[in-house]
C-alpha cells in the first residue's frame, strides 16, 4: 500500500509529469464511462448508471492535491473516484457486470463502488446519508492522531437533506479534518439549483455553521488541484472542515435512464465548450508540455484499456449464490 505524501513537485520535469498524469487520468474516467454506456445500451448492465462525464476536473483535480491515504466517500456518481484512487478499469467494468471479480465483488454495482487498499469508502445510494460517514472518516483519523484527511463528496441536491445538516454542525463542532467537496452540476436529476435553493451560492452555507468555505470552477482541472492544495493544507495542519463548492456540469442525463429534456441542447452544447479535458489538453500544448500526437496517443491507450475491461468483465464469474447474504453484516474476518 502506498502512503506518497503528496507534496507539489519541486522541478519542471516532475511538474510537467504531475500534468500529464492528470490527463491521462481524466482520459480514463473519459474512457471508461464511454465504454460503460455502451455496454449499458446492450444490456450488459444491470440497476442504475449515472456517468460522471463533464465532471472529471473535480475528481482528478483534488485527487492530485492530496494523499494516497486520505480518505474518499461519495455518493452514487462514483465510478471517477474509484478510477482516480487508482482502483483497474477491470474491476470496475466487472463491478458494472455484477461480475465476482468487480471492486465490490459485484454485488455492489455503479453505485456502490468499493476499494479499501486505497482508502475508497464508496459509492453510497441514498442522497447525502454517506455524509455522516464521512465525517466519521475524520473523526477516526483525528481520534487517531493521523493527519489524514477526509474528502467528502456530494451533489447540489444533497444540502437539502438533513443528514447533511447535521453532519455538517457536528463537523464543525468538532474541528474535523473534512473537505466538503459539492460537487454542483446544475440540477438534482431534474431539478435546477435555481428551483430548489433560496441560496444560490451554494459555499455560502458553510457560514451557517462557522465553517470557512470557497467556490472554485470546477470544469478547470488547474483550479481545483490549486484549491484543494491550499485548503487541505491547512485543514492537515490546524484540523478543521471546509465547504468547497466546485462548478461543473454533466454532460449525459442524470442516469442512463434519463433523456434530459429540461435543459436545452444549446445549453449542453455551451458547456461542453469549458470540457476539461479539451480546455487542460490545448493548455499543455500551448505550453509545450504534450504535442497532439502523445494527446492522441494518450487517448487511444486509455480507449484500448477500457475496451480490454468489458473483455475481462465478459469472461469473469459470477459471484457464487453462497455469497448471496454476504457482506451485509459486518463480521469479525471483515475488520
Ligand atoms: C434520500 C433520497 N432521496 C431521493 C433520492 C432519489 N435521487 C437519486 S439522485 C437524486 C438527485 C441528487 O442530485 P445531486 O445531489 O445534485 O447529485 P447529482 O446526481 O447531480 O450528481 C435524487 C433525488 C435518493 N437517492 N435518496
Ligand atoms: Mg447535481
Amino acid at each position: 500500500m502506498s502512503t506518497r505524501a503528496e507534496s507539489p513537485p519541486s522541478t519542471p520535469t516532475q511538474a510537467a509529469e504531475a500534468e500529464l498524469k492528470i490527463l491521462r487520468s481524466m482520459l480514463e474516467m473519459r474512457a471508461f464511462e464511454e465504454r460503460a454506456a455502451q455496454q449499458y445500451q446492450m444490456g450488459k448492465i444491470g440497476g442504475f448508471c449515472h456517468l460522471y462525464i463533464g465532471q472529471e476536473a473535480v475528481v482528478a483535480g483534488s485527487f492530485a492535491a492530496v494523499r494516497d491515504d486520505d480518505y474518499v466517500i461519495t455518493a452514487y456518481r462514483d465510478h471517477a473516484h474509484a478510477l482516480g484512487r487508482g482502483t483497474s478499469m477491470n474491476a470496475c467494468m466487472a463491478e458494472l457486470f455484477g461480475k465476482a471479480t468487480g471492486c465490490s465483488k459485484g454485488l455492489g454495482g455503479s453505485m456502490h463502488f468499493f476499494d479499501k487498499e486505497r482508502f475508497m469508502f464508496g459509492g453510497h445510494a441514498i442522497v447525502a446519508a454517506h455524509i455522516p460517514l464521512g465525517i466519521g472518516l475524520a473523526f477516526a483519523a483525528k481520534y487517531r492522531g493521523e493527519d489524514r484527511v477526509a474528502l467528502c463528496y456530494f451533489g447540489d441536491g444533497a444540502i437539502h437533506q438533513g443528514a447533511y445538516h447535521e453532519a455538517f454542525n457536528l463537523a464543525s463542532l468538532w474541528q474535523l479534518p473534512v473537505l466538503f467537496i459539492c460537487e454542483n452540476n446544475g440540477y438534482a436529476m431534474g431539478t435546477a439549483v435555481h428551483r430548489s435553493t433560496a441560496l444560490e451560492e451554494l459555499h455560502h452555507r458553510g457560514r451557517g455553521y462557522d465553517m470557512s468555505h470557497s467556490a472554485v470552477d470546477g470544469m478547470d482541472v488547474r483550479a481545483v488541484r490549486d484549491q484543494v492544495r491550499n485548503v487541505v493544507e491547512d485543514i492537515r495542519a490546524n484540523s478543521h472542515p471546509h465547504f468547497l463548492e466546485a462548478r461543473t456540469y454533466r454532460y449525459r442525463g442524470h442516469s442512463m435512464s434519463d433523456p434530459a429534456t429540461y435543459r436545452t441542447k444549446q445549453e449542453v452544447d455551451t458547456k461542453k465548450e469549458q470540457d476539461p479535458i479539451t480546455t487542460f489538453r490545448d493548455q499543455l500544448i500551448s505550453e509545450g508540455l504534450l504535442s497532439d500526437e502523445q494527446f492522441t496517443q494518450a487517448q487511444k491507450a486509455a480507449r484500448q484499456e477500457a475496451a480490454e475491461s468489458v473483455t475481462f468483465a465478459d469472461q469473469s464469474p459470477d459471484p457464487p449464490l453462497s455469497e448471496l447474504h454476504d457482506y451485509t453484516y459486518a463480521r469479525p474476518e471483515h475488520e
